[in-house]
């Protein structure tokens, strides 16, 4: 791999966080925590079945206390913490684990377990405990809160901020992540248009391997760790 990279954009995926033991999406038969992914993960499912939706967020929110970070977010911490040139974590997970490990330089573009969004005033919250009871919003103490999860259907965050750092990178990597949801399965394109330099680390090849340099395959613990020893050279 060629070394004198400027700018970083890594994307990951459910995959960096499955070795701290947080279910993938496409796990056995394309069951998610034993729910498809349509009746948990869309506008409508919330609408439909409200309590269904929250229990669903609860308990993954709940199961963030009994994980920590593994070697692959720490490593990327450490990349964090030590590269001179621009560098953005865009990750696709809602849980807490990449800042848990210390990354600053990141952004959540599905949303998060930990906060909540108010159906009433638009607000974002931090949230602890659980919304199937639906708790007052601390901005306008309605109770309208719903999981901040972008959702099947709707906008992820922070677009115009990714797109920015696609267009500045000179290297793009893709961890853990299958290459099945857009608009974040498509970045690879984007960098790759623009002339980064594209790497993979997965357990197996995503949906868009053909756009990439480099395809690493391995578990994340042990393919990032290595990979930014060989960045900080
Ligand atoms: C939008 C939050 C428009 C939920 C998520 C056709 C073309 C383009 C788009 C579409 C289309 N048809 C429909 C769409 C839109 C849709 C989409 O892409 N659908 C897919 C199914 C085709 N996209 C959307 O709806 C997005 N919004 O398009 O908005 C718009 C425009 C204007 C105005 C309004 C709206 C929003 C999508 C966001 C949905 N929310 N997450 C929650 O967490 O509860 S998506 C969710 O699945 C993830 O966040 C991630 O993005 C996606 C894929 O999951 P992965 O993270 O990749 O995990 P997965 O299990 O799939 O794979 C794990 C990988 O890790 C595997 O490759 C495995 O090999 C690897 N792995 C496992 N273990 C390890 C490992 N690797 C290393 N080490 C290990 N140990």
């Amino acid at each position: 791999m060629k070394q004198d990279f400027e700018n970083i954009v890594i994307l990951t995926g459910a995959g960096i966080s499955a070795e701290s033991g947080l279910a993938t999406f496409r796990g056995a038969e394309g069951l998610w925590e034993g729910h498809r992914v349509e009746d948990v993960a869309t506008p409508g499912a919330f609408v439909a079945d409200p309590h269904l939706v929250q229990r669903f967020y609860d308990a993954r929110r709940a199961a963030l206390s009994t994980v920590e970070p593994n070697a692959a977010h720490d490593a990327l911490a450490r990349l964090d913490a030590e590269w001179r040139g621009e560098l953005l974590i865009v990750t696709q997970n809602v849980d807490d684990l990449h800042e848990r490990a210390g990354a600053k330089r990141m952004l959540h573009m599905h949303g998060e377990l930990r906060s909540a969004l108010c159906l009433g005033c638009g607000e974002r919250s931090r949230v602890e405990g659980d919304l199937i009871e639906f708790p007052p919003c601390p901005e306008c103490a309605q109770q309208m809160l719903r999981p901040d999860i972008v959702w099947f259907g709707e906008l992820p965050y922070e677009m115009e901020r990714i797109e920015q750092a696609l267009m500045r990178a000179d290297l793009f990597v893709s961890i853990g992540t299958s290459g099945a949801v857009y608009p974040a399965a498509g970045f690879v394109q984007s960098a790759k248009y623009r002339g980064a330099y594209c790497v993979e680390l997965n357990l197996d090849p995503s949906q868009g391997s053909i756009f990439f340099d480099e395809s690493r395959m391995g578990p994340a613990s042990e393919l990032v760790p290595a990979f930014v020893d060989e960045l900080l050279g």
